[in-house]
């Protein structure tokens, strides 16, 4: 079938919306009719060329929701008509990652996916015969796309696609962190530092939990309201501080239980550990620093008590937990509208990066 998608063909090159022609889904392959996808900070990485692993030509883009249209051989779990979210974090339910209590980074297609490719060693993307790689294994910014069947969750069909495709990157990453990983308890001292689309989402997962004080760390105070709005208790500049460790522990008796690092600088990992309880605070590290970069601290951080963790996709298990958040969503645990600050057509995506690049929006979401 022919459908239309923004393609990426070269690092540091606008998108260019283009007639791509999609095979249909072989063997425990799905295709995706997307309704709605979101542009995240990782597709403009990839896009700049920064990203290592990046690969073109390739149709980014891994925050989508849509409806099933054709299903290939051999797949059971889901129909045509089906309301899904694609998963850059599949689940299999029987690799050994996924058989283990401790990770939800399933491994059964990850050397395809890290490729482009489908877990056939092909794409089902191409212009006039040439192969168009596939993204993070989703690729939602096509109208169209397929998916093995192990990379969707299966959710609710009165949730709206234009808010919960967010679920399938943002809010999964940050609510996820704070329910999944990290397991904070009631009445626990949260530290945020960075008040992004990820770091929001932490603190609305923090409020949700019932934490105690929740303390937001940003260089940017025009972040405050919107923070506020979602949970922050207090709210930290680093630049107008003079020592930031000490205003932290002052505000948290002592340290932060749980600390969560969202900006991918290792200078603030650095801080955030050791904003952390002796003898039991634990910082977990969402942000994704750049290549290359290493993260350093006095090992006796550690040896008094501190943890040191990190989180992908917030610890989901993307098929079993990812339908479980669109219902917090539908119940009003989770706020996703307002951090929905622009929408646009498939045509005007190049707008949704300079939007992104000037800092003026949270997230936008591209309506197919
Ligand atoms: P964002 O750019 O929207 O937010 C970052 C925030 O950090 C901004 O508000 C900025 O003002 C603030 N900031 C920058 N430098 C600072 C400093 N030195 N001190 C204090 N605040 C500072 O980014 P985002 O979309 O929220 O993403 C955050 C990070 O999470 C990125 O590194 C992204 O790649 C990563 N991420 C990780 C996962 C995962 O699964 N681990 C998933 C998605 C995104
Ligand atoms: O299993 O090795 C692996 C890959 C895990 C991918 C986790 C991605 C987390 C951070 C990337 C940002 C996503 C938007
Ligand atoms: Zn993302
Ligand atoms: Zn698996």
């Amino acid at each position: 079938m022919k459908t239309k998608a923004a393609v990426a063909w070269g690092a540091g090159k606008p998108l260019s919306i283009e007639d791509v022609d999609l095979e249909g889904p072989k063997a425990g392959e799905v295709l995706v009719e997307v309704k709605a996808t979101g542009v995240c900070h990782t597709d403009a990485f990839t896009l700049s060329g920064d990203d290592p692993e990046g690969a073109f030509p390739a149709i980014l883009g891994h925050e989508g929701a849509g409806v099933v249209l054709e299903v290939g051989e051999g797949v059971k779990s889901l129909k045509p008509g089906d309301h899904v979210i694609p998963l850059y974090t599949p689940e299999c339910r029987e690799c050994d990652y996924c058989l283990h209590p401790k990770t939800n980074l399933c491994q059964s297609i990850r050397s395809t996916q890290g490729q482009g490719l489908m877990p056939d060693g092909t794409s089902r993307f191409s212009i006039d015969g040439k192969p168009i790689l596939h993204y993070m294994g989703c690729s939602t910014f096509s109208n169209h796309t397929v998916l093995p069947e192990i990379a969707l969750a299966k959710v609710r069909e009165d949730a709206p696609f234009d808010k919960i495709c967010y679920i399938g990157c943002g809010v999964t990453t940050g609510v996820g962190a704070v329910a999944f990983d990290a397991k904070v308890e009631p009445g626990s001292n949260v530290v945020v530092f960075g008040l992004g689309g990820i770091g929001l989402n932490v603190i609305q997962g923090a409020r949700m939990v019932g934490a105690n004080r929740i303390v937001g760390i940003d260089i940017n105070e025009s972040k405050v309201e919107m923070a506020k709005k979602f949970g922050m208790t207090h709210f930290i500049n680093p630049k107008k501080t003079e020592n930031l460790i000490e205003a932290i522990m002052d505000l948290t008796n002592g340290g932060a239980d749980y600390s969560f690092e969202c900006i991918g600088n290792v200078n603030t990992m650095r801080q955030a550990l050791e904003c952390c309880h002796k003898g039991w605070g634990e910082s977990i590290i969402i942000g994704v620093a750049g290549a290359g970069q290493e993260i350093s601290t006095r090992p006796f951080q550690l040896v008094t008590g501190r943890v040191w963790r990190g989180s992908a996709f917030g610890g989901a298990r993307g098929r079993t937990d990812v339908p479980k958040i669109v219902d917090w969503y539908m119940d009003g645990k989770i706020n996703i509208d307002d951090l929905i600050t622009h929408k646009m057509p498939l045509s005007d995506i190049n707008k949704a990066f300079d939007l992104m690049h000037a800092g003026e929006s949270i997230r936008s979401v591209v309506e197919f």
